[in-house]
């Protein structure tokens, strides 16, 4: 197995935990903090995971190569990896497959959100050979089926797609990205439960999409104006995939839920993303990860 063996579990974690937060604020990025999209890389090293066969997942930090990290649905996350570089230069002990996913779970506590319990132990791939297939990652233009087929891959059910997408309280879309444009919410880098409130209480219009966006398969969007705001001002937006939670009779309850219980999707989304960034990480007795559950049975016998 083509590993590389640089992890060590006695490094000092708290020393990386500050040093990324230190980094949060940055003025002239986005809306002043690169919070958000260190939480879209963390989703993404892990959003790959398929439960049948036992593949992608964070372990290996597969994104370093370009079968993975020149996938289109990671576009704009070499940002968030430029980001993590000073970190890992001060700490070379840390995987990155471990710096990336606690990197997003130090962001969301930041940006006000629940603590993430999050556990060491990742490698590195050497080579990109154990990379996973693109086109596991889920698709804006779609809809509950599409949701479905995506999540439940990886082992999630309904209120696990609702709570996760509970995500985009955070950040926002560019144009040059994923061609979807706009903010889900007011405060895009203060982590609450407003997402599921605009959803459910917003007018929201289809509205259609530039060239530019549709040539990256993004033709339209919902929109919405903020309540209070001045009609020149640039309206929220749903993606259709956001938009179709509240169309679906199984989804639907559950963000009616989260609108008007933010504890409970607090304490949801904390488990959730937890679980989202151990996907296909086993750790042997040595508290290293292994790739897969055979490889694990391979270690330990
Ligand atoms: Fe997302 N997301 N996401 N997302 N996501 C985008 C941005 C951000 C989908 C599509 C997009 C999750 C689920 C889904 C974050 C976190 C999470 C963008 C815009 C698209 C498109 C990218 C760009 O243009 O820069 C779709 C589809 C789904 C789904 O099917 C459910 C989940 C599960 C998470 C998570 O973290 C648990 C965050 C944060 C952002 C904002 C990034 C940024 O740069 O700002």
């Amino acid at each position: 197995m083509s590993v590389q063996e640089n992890h060590q579990l006695s490094g000092d974690f708290d020393k990386v935990r500050d040093d990324i937060m230190a980094i949060l604020k940055m003025k002239d990025y986005d809306d002043g903090s690169i919070g958000p999209v260190l939480v879209r890389l963390a989703w993404h090293s892990s959003g790959t995971y398929c439960k049948e066969t036992d593949t992608g997942g964070s372990n290996g930090a597969g994104m370093r190569y370009e079968s993975e990290g020149g996938d289109p649905a990671n576009a704009g996350l070499q940002h968030a990896r430029t980001f993590l570089e000073p970190i890992k230069e001060k700490h070379p002990w840390i995987t990155y497959a471990d710096l990336w996913t606690l990197a997003g779970c130090v962001a969301i506590k930041a940006m006000g959100g629940p603590d993430v319990p999050w556990k060491a132990g990742r490698s590195d791939f050497a080579d990109e050979s154990l990379n996973p297939p693109r086109g596991r990652l889920p698709d804006g233009a779609q809809a509950a089926d599409h949701l479905r087929h995506i999540f439940y891959r990886m082992g999630f059910n309904d209120q696990e797609i609702v709570a996760l997408s509970g995500a985009h309280n955070l950040g926002r879309c560019h144009t040059d990205r994923s061609g979807f444009d706009g903010a889900w919410v007011v405060q895009p880098t203060r982590f609450s439960n407003q997402y599921y409130k605009l959803l459910m209480k917003l007018d929201w219009q289809k509205k259609k999409l530039s060239n530019e966006s549709a040539e990256k398969g993004a033709s339209w969007q919902w929109v919405a104006q903020a309540p209070g705001a001045d009609e020149d001002e640039p309206p929220l937006m749903m993606l259709p995939t956001d938009h179709s939670l509240i169309e679906d009779d199984s989804f639907r309850p559950w963000v009616e839920k989260y609108a008007e219980d933010r504890d409970a999707f607090f304490k949801d989304f904390s488990a959730v993303f937890a679980k989202l960034v151990e996907l296909g990480v086993y750790r042997g007795e040595d508290g290293i990860a292994r790739f897969s559950h055979l490889e694990k049975g391979k270690y330990d016998s």
